[in-house]
């Protein structure tokens, strides 16, 4: 080898080694929920596939749980932008607080079908919405997906507004989700995942909503929460996303290997999200109704009674969340 050749070829190696020296020894990823959940398991996809095609350049951990913010899953997206958290797959109800945007998906009765979530996600509704996180110091790179979120009750079957009457629903942590209830005649109370679960399991709420993979997992027919009503009312997407000077460290090449990743464990992530609940597989559904569950299914005129019963607080999150972007949704799900 010449002289020039060498000295190139060692300053490579140097620049190199000094990049990856500028790597954490561990990036911190938080979720709310770990495996077996299909949440955490699109986490733990993200890490691994990462993890074997950057040869152990670049380390992921997976955090359940919101630990990272000692449970209070509100938290996540301000932690992110301050750096005590690295990366994470988080719901868009979680960091709706933050982002205004993030509470689309949760407008009552927006999306019918999967096919609906797929048409903003991948649309320009979800490029907007990327926009409105990356400029508040965060990286969205992807999606996956909690699910749609069904609701469930300790005491009797849900077919219409009127049998939520004064029930005690826990809820999450976006107030949309107490105007919606409220507008429904129950009583509302908001709680983490890790006040959810004991509240349950002692009575001291009635009901909840969450998408069927979450009851599965959480097995909260053990909790007492046999019924169960399918009326798809809102669902909650999930974005993996990165803090600014974390991708900002990340080299070319790295940054495309960690989003490919995302994209990956995305696609792996939605499909165990909707395992079971599609037309032509009922396999989760009929599981836990084998497990005791009480499972109902609302005709389109039981349904269109909770449409009409919270197209108010629709109308009054539209302006919030930006009737720009709701039209632009409409759209995309009309011509989906
Ligand atoms: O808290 C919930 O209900 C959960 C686990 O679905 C979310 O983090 C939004």
């Amino acid at each position: 080898k010449s002289l020039p050749a060498l000295v190139v070829g060692a300053a490579l190696a140097l620049s190199a080694s000094a990049h990856a020296a500028d790597y954490k020894g561990e990036y911190k990823v938080s979720t709310v929920l770990g495996k077996p959940f299909p949440w955490g398991e699109a986490a733990e996809k993200w890490a691994a596939l990462v993890s074997e095609r950057t040869d152990g350049r670049i380390n992921m951990k997976v955090y359940p749980n919101a630990q990272l913010v000692a449970g209070d899953q509100t938290k996540e997206f301000t932690a992110m932008r301050q750096g005590i958290i690295d990366m994470a797959v988080g719901s868009t109800i979680n960091w709706s607080p933050q982002v205004k945007e993030l509470n689309l998906f949760s407008l009552p009765f927006l999306m019918p079908d999967f096919a609906s979530m797929d048409a903003l996600t991948q649309g320009p509704v979800g490029e907007k919405i990327f926009d409105a996180i990356r400029k508040q110091g965060i990286e969205p790179i992807g999606w996956a997906e909690n699910g749609f979120r069904e609701v469930t009750n300790s005491k009797h079957p849900i077919t219409s507004p009127a049998d939520l009457d004064g029930l005690k629903m826990r809820v999450v942590g976006s107030p949309l989700y107490n105007d919606i209830f409220t507008a429904l005649g129950a009583n509302p109370t908001q709680m983490s995942w890790a006040d959810a679960k004991p509240a349950l399991t002692t009575g001291a709420v009635d009901g909840q909503e969450n998408p069927l993979t979450v009851y599965d997992v959480a097995q909260m027919e053990t909790a007492g929460q046999t019924y169960v009503t399918l009326w798809h009312y809102v669902a909650d997407p999930l974005i993996f996303a990165v803090n600014k000077r974390v991708w900002g460290s990340f080299s070319d090449d790295d940054k495309a290997i960690v989003k490919k990743a995302a994209d990956d464990a995305g696609a792996y992530g939605i499909g165990l999200a909707r395992k079971g609940m599609t037309e032509d597989d009922q396999s989760l559904i009929k599981a836990l109704e084998a497990r005791g569950a009480k499972i109902t299914t609302l005709t389109d005129e039981q349904r269109q009674k909770f449409v009409d019963a919270t197209r108010d607080v629709y109308n009054k999150w539209k302006d919030r969340i930006g009737a720009d972007l709701v039209d632009m949704a409409e759209k995309s799900i009309s011509e989906r």
